[in-house]
C-alpha cells in the first residue's frame, strides 16, 4: 500500500498520528515513526523551549521522519513556526486556524506542510498557498472540530484539490482506513487510537475512560464560543453545557476550561478535566503497542482492499 503519500513523507505506511496537545510527545511520536507511520509531536500551548526539548528527544529515539503539529491559537505558535525551521523538522501539520502566513518560509526551508482543514474552501486555499498535502478532519474527531462528517467531507475535498488528502475523524482500524481510501484519501490520521497505545504517556485513568466508553459517550461543548470541542461526557462537560445554556460570557466559559485538558491527561482527573476523544472511542477496547496498532490496521485494510479489487466485495 506504498503510495504517493508514503513517497512524499518517506514513510512505510500511510498512517499519521494526530497532533494531540499534552498527549503527542516525543515517546509516542517516535514509536509511531519507528513502526512505519508518521509520528507527530504536538506543540499545543507549550512554550517554545518545551517543544524544542521534545523535538531533540524524538531525534534521539528515531531515525525515521516525524512531524510537529502547530496549534495556531497557541500564544507560542509564532515562535514554534520558526523553531521547526531551526530544528530541521521534516513535516509540519497545523490545526485550529489558517497557517498561510507561515507557509512560504516553511516551504523555502524544505519542510513538508500539511494543514488540517474542516472544509473544501480551506482545502483549496491551502493548495494555492503550496501545501504538500492536507488532512481533512471530520467532526467525528476528538478535540476542536468543524461541521462536516468524514464521510461527507473527504470525497468533496478529494474532488476539489490535486494534492494528497489524508482523512481524519472516526478512524481507528483497518476498515476505517480502507473506507477513506475508497473515498479517495491517500491515508489516515488517527488520534484517539494512539492515545491508548502502550507508548502513550497519558494518565492511566484517561486511557481507561476511552477503553470503557461506548458509541454515544462523546459530547460537543463550546459551540456557542465558535470553538466546538468533542470530549467524553463527564461532570466537566455537564457543568459546561449548563453554563453555555445560561447567559455566561465566552470569556467566562474559556476560563472555566483553562488547564482542564492537562488536568485529565497529566493528573488523571477524568471527572473534572477535559477528556478529548473521538466518536470512535467505543471501538477501542485494548491497549496495544504502536507497532501492533499499525500492523493490525495495515493487515485489515490491505485484506479488504484486495478483496474489493478481486470483485468479492459484495460477499
Ligand atoms: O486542531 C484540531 N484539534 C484540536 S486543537 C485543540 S486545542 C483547543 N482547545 C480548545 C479550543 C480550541 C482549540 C484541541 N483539538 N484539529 C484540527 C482542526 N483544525 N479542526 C478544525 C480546524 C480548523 C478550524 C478552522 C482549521 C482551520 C480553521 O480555519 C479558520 C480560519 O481561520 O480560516
Amino acid at each position: 500500500m506504498k503510495n504517493r503519500l508514503c513517497e512524499l513523507l518517506n514513510i512505510k505506511f500511510p498512517i499519521i498520528q494526530g497532533g494531540m496537545a499534552w498527549v503527542a510527545e516525543a515517546c509516542l511520536a517516535a514509536a509511531v515513526s519507528n513502526a512505519g507511520g508518521l509520528g507527530i509531536i504536538a506543540a499545543g500551548n507549550a512554550p517554545v523551549e518545551v517543544v524544542r526539548e521534545e523535538i531533540r528527544k524524538a531525534k534521539n529515539l528515531t531515525d525515521k521522519p516525524f512531524g510537529v503539529n502547530i496549534m495556531l491559537m497557541s500564544p507560542s505558535a509564532h515562535e514554534v513556526a520558526s523553531l521547526v525551521i531551526e530544528e530541521g523538522v521534516p513535516v509540519v501539520t497545523t490545526g485550529a486556524g489558517n497557517p498561510e502566513k507561515y507557509m512560504k518560509k516553511w516551504k523555502e526551508a524544505g519542510i513538508k506542510v500539511i494543514p488540517v482543514i474542516p472544509s473544501v474552501a480551506l482545502a483549496r486555499r491551502m493548495q494555492r498557498y503550496g501545501a504538500d498535502a492536507i488532512i481533512a478532519e471530520g467532526s467525528e474527531a476528538g478535540g476542536h472540530i468543524g461541521e462536516l462528517t468524514t464521510m461527507a467531507l473527504i470525497p468533496q475535498v478529494v474532488d476539489a484539490v490535486s494534492i494528497p488528502v489524508i482523512a481524519a475523524g472516526g478512524i481507528a482500524d483497518g476498515r476505517g482506513l480502507a473506507a477513506v481510501m475508497m473515498l479517495g484519501a491517500c491515508g489516515a490520521q488517527l488520534g484517539t487510537r494512539f492515545v491508548v497505545a502502550k507508548e502513550s504517556l497519558v494518565h492511566a485513568n484517561y486511557k481507561q475512560r476511552i477503553l470503557d466508553s461506548k458509541d454515544i459517550d462523546t459530547v460537543v461543548t463550546g459551540r456557542s464560543t465558535g470553538h466546538p470541542v468533542r470530549s467524553l461526557r463527564n461532570s466537566m462537560t455537564r457543568k459546561y453545557l449548563q453554563l453555555e445554556e445560561g447567559s455566561v460570557s465566552i470569556d467566562e466559559l474559556e476560563t472555566f476550561t483553562a488547564g482542564s485538558l492537562r488536568n485529565a491527561v497529566v493528573d488523571g482527573d477524568v471527572n473534572n478535566g477535559t477528556v478529548m476523544a473521538g466518536q470512535i472511542s467505543g471501538l477501542i477496547n485494548k491497549e496495544l503497542t504502536c507497532k501492533e496498532i499499525i500492523n493490525q490496521i495495515m493487515d485489515q485494510a490491505s485484506g479488504l482492499l484486495c478483496k474489493f479489487n478481486e470483485g468479492k466485495n459484495y460477499e
